[in-house]
């Protein structure tokens, strides 16, 4: 089929439409200003970038199903999944985006393109002011996928950013009780409860089981939160070894990657299965009967990785058909999405993770210049994807991850925490990991006014607002780094091939965790 082609002289008229087919093409008379890519989930760098420069492949390549869309990892051309946007002289934008799913869009000289992966499909073109023209998409997008169900996001204690996986049930009823009268409506426990990544079931570090904790956290007057990832599976996990068949594998049977993590090798489950899909929907049924009323899903974008599928479903497709299933099972709890695959996501999830995790720095050196890694954790990249990602907005309660209050174990100026605190009330969506007794009696009521304010918020450029009166501006969080020179991109390159070996993995996660057990030892 012959693509659509549109020239960008195109009247307005021409342009804000829906056009049918499996690409797209507009011709642009001139090289625009700045072209938006946007990641494929909720990690995955979104940003203006400078369409003059080849995209740096992201390193090590063993994380890439974890961090991009893995099947356009290598492409060097300015691209992004399901939309792209450029800025024109004039100053107005042109965006395509695509109305259904397994789309992508590129920059190819002066044209832009869009296609379907597998068929074809609608496509918006719209230009205009871009505050209005990401409006319009999300409209359309609202007709097409729905949206959440409006309910405004709770204030939630989140236990990854301090204790990460050293929690249990001792730690956390410690850290309830210490939260006293700070008004955060969720006590939603992270990472580190579950006996496996598959095997979702209280390890020894919680002794008295799932239902003890909730009832003790619904006892306190909050609501009970807890986190998943279910479309994950290990090697060392009893679902890995039980259920070889329900693995999603490539057309040579070998089992698809979903990246590495917690010292292992991470695969996928087939979300067409019709076992798979039982089993999801009893597992949901499992946790929200333990009585947790607030589910943060995560690594969901497994789900949605290129592989050969039992019922030969497109991968988005199968994704979003497996969250139904979810999202059916999780009745009327609050449903946040967490490296999610964007567009597939919507309409079946109350909140979404919008940018990559913080942390208690601003930026690892190491990974964004030396291993082009703009997704990993760290608050600059957390702020630009997520600023980025304001448009979902209307469509999603959207999440930018959690803020820091405390000065303890935090190399975050006071500046940079005020960035992270303000980028949440944009947002809307307030959280925090902080423990009550790393803060001092200021940030303690800081972290109390913050939870309770109610602003008024005015965006007046694309990463400039007023919150009250107060102005922001979070320009510095949004430049990329820039490309290495010479001696120092050898470095790189040697660092992000021998991050490809499982080994040298375990050994940095090692590191890390050894770095923060230590750091914690000696404030604690
Ligand atoms: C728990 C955490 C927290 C956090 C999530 C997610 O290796 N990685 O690329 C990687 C990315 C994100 C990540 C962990 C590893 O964090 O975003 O809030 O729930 O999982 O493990």
């Amino acid at each position: 089929m012959k693509p659509t082609t549109i020239n960008s002289q195109a009247t307005q008229a021409e342009t804000d439409k829906i056009i049918h087919g499996e690409q797209i093409t507009i011709q642009l008379d001139a090289q625009p200003l700045q072209f938006y890519r946007h990641g494929w989930q909720s990690w995955s760098l979104a940003a203006w970038v400078d369409p003059a420069q080849r995209v740096p492949a992201i390193r090590p390549k063993l994380l890439h199903p974890m961090q991009t869309d893995p099947l356009y990892a290598s492409e060097t051309q300015p691209n992004g999944s399901w939309l792209g946007a450029v800025e024109l002289s004039d100053g107005n934008i042109l965006l395509i985006g695509a109305l259904g799913l397994e789309a992508h869009v590129a920059l190819s000289g002066n044209s832009l393109k869009g296609w379907y992966e597998s068929g074809d499909g609608d496509w918006f073109v719209g230009r205009g002011p871009e505050q209005d023209v990401f409006a319009h998409y999300t409209t359309l997008l609202e007709e097409r996928l729905g949206k959440g169900r409006g309910t405004p996001s709770p204030r939630v204690w989140c236990s990854w950013y301090s204790l990460y996986t050293s929690i249990d049930e001792i730690i956390l009823l410690q850290v309830l009780h210490d939260l006293d009268d700070l008004p955060f409506d969720v006590f939603q426990v992270d990472d580190g409860w579950q006996v496996g990544i598959g095997d979702w079931q209280p390890n020894d570090k919680f002794p008295s089981g799932m239902e003890a904790l909730a009832d003790r956290i619904r006892a306190s007057g909050r609501i009970p939160g807890l986190w998943l990832a279910p479309l994950l599976v290990v090697p060392s996990s009893k679902l890995f070894r039980e259920h070889p068949d329900w693995l999603l594998r490539n057309k040579n049977g070998q089992l698809v990657s979903a990246g590495f993590n917690w010292g292992e090798q991470l695969y996928t489950i087939d979300t067409t299965h019709p076992e798979v899909l039982e089993w999801l929907a009893k597992l949901m049924k499992r946790v929200r009967a333990w009585g947790f009323d607030y589910i943060k899903l995560d690594f969901l974008y497994a789900g949605a990785l290129p592989g050969i599928r039992q019922n030969g479903m497109p991968r988005e497709t199968a994704y979003r058909h497996g969250l139904q299933v979810i999202r059916e099972a999780l009745g009327e709890a609050f449903f946040l999405t967490c490296g999610a695959p964007i567009l597939p996501s919507l309409g079946l999830c109350d909140a979404m993770r919008i940018g990559p995790d913080v942390a208690h720095y601003w930026e690892s050196m190491r990974d964004s210049r030396m291993l082009n890694n703009p997704t990993t954790p760290g608050v600059k990249n957390a702020i630009r994807t997520a600023l980025n990602r304001l448009w979902l907005n209307p469509l999603v309660q959207t999440d930018p991850d959690v803020v820091y209050f405390r000065s303890k174990l935090n190399e975050l100026s006071d500046e940079q925490k005020r960035l992270l605190q303000d980028l949440a009330l944009i947002c809307g969506f307030k959280a925090t990991s902080d423990l009550p007794s790393w803060l001092n009696e200021r940030e303690r009521a800081r972290l109390s006014d913050f939870l309770t304010s109610q602003p008024m918020i005015k965006r007046t450029e694309r990463y400039k607002f007023t919150i009250d009166k107060r102005n922001v501006d979070f320009s510095e969080a949004i430049p990329l780094s820039k490309p290495l020179n010479l001696p120092l991109r050898g470095v790189g390159a040697i660092l992000g091939w021998a991050a490809n070996f499982p080994v040298i993995m375990r050994a940095n996660d090692n590191l890390g965790k050894w770095a923060l057990t230590k750091l914690r030892k000696d404030h604690t």
